[in-house]
């Protein structure tokens, strides 16, 4: 049988958490042959960790297989100790009054010790998925509070983007989602990133582009659509995202752990400079993968649309970045 590999899960008693907490322990993140010990922190407060034991005593209850162990933590520097994969889904949400900026400083503030906590604790080879908004940033800063530990091993979570993209696509083109292949989403988790299937084809080759054969659905109902998801699910169930959210924070973690045998998938991860995206910047790609490691797809044509909205989302990671500076000296 093989070791149990560690998981960290961050706000662990969340939405979220509830969905994907009894996924792992299911094997769906990491294999079915694949124990799983999980290392769940959540804050330093009554209510939350006495949450936190709550989804534990249901997990204990599921007799989960391939749950080989679970602890609860207040402390990042215990939580992550020895992690293989460290799910950053806590976050600060933005509370009345709060601006963008109080947003962004507020976690920042939590990124910088989960980074610190993570050089300090982690396996080497840990890899790092953050799911909690500003999820391109968060991971910005964690990934710069944590220089011994390799840059590559820091994504963020656009998946979710993706695979509303594909499911959207899909509808309009009547093509099922399992038959369509190189989708892509660039630049921000955020309304600004651009969800792009000019690349898409079907089983046999054919262009989903061609078969759709409507710029302006891609502009005026497309594009609107994914960007603006999150708030149409906020909308119509009262609370954001969160079962879906869970199954891309699998999808993402699973395609990269377990590789995508060639096909496409969007992660966000460290530019190292393709398309012009400035060295370091974390940015929405198309990538494969293979053998624990994801390769961004090169050469692809960037027409001067394309061009606009990727110049759009890069501008607005640019400036969070720049909203952040000071807190990373
Ligand atoms: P919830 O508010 O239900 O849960 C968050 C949990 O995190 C809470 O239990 C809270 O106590 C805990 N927490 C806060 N700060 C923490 C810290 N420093 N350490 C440990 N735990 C901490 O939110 P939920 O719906 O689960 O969403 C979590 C995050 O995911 C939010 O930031 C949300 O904006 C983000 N999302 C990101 C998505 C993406 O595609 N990247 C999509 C879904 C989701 O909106």
């Amino acid at each position: 049988a093989k070791n149990p590999m560690r998981v960290a899960v961050t706000g662990a008693a969340g939405q979220i958490g509830y969905s994907l907490l009894f996924r792992i322990a299911n094997g769906d993140l990491l294999g079915k042959d694949q124990p799983v010990i999980l290392q769940l922190l959540e804050i330093d407060n009554e209510k939350a960790q006495k949450a936190l034991k709550g989804v534990m005593m249901e997990l204990e209850d599921c007799a989960f297989p391939l749950l080989a162990g679970m602890s609860a933590h207040s402390d990042p520097m215990t939580a992550f100790k020895d992690a293989d994969v460290a799910l950053l889904v806590g976050a600060r949400p933005r509370g009345p009054g709060m601006e963008r900026k109080d947003l962004l400083e507020a976690n920042a503030q939590i990124f910088t010790v989960q980074g610190k906590a993570l050089d300090a604790v982690a396996s080497r080879n840990v890899k790092v998925l953050v799911v909690g908004n500003p999820a391109n940033t968060n991971a910005y800063i964690a990934m710069k509070s944590a220089p011994n530990l390799p840059a590559k091993n820091f994504t963020a979570m656009l998946r979710l983007d993706h695979n509303r993209a594909l499911s959207q696509v899909a509808i309009k083109s009547g093509v099922p989602v399992s038959q369509i292949h190189k989708m892509c989403v660039w630049g921000n988790h955020s309304p600004t990133m651009y969800a792009d299937y000019r690349f898409a084809v079907t089983d046999d080759g054919k262009s989903l582009k061609d078969l759709i054969n409507d710029e302006q659905w891609n502009r005026d109902t497309f594009l609107p659509t994914v960007g603006k998801r999150g708030a149409a699910i906020i909308d119509a169930r009262g609370a954001s995202s969160a079962a879906s959210a869970a199954n891309a924070a699998i999808d993402h973690v699973r395609d990269w752990v377990l590789g995508t045998n060639g096909e496409w998938t969007t992660m966000g991860v460290p530019s190292d400079g393709s398309y012009g995206i400035p060295e370091g910047v974390i940015f929405g790609f198309p990538v494969t993968t293979e053998n624990g490691e994801y390769k961004i797809v090169q050469g692809l044509a960037v027409d001067e649309f394309s061009q606009e909205r990727i110049n759009n989302t890069l501008k607005e990671l640019e400036e969070e970045r720049a909203g952040v500076a000071h807190l990373l000296k």
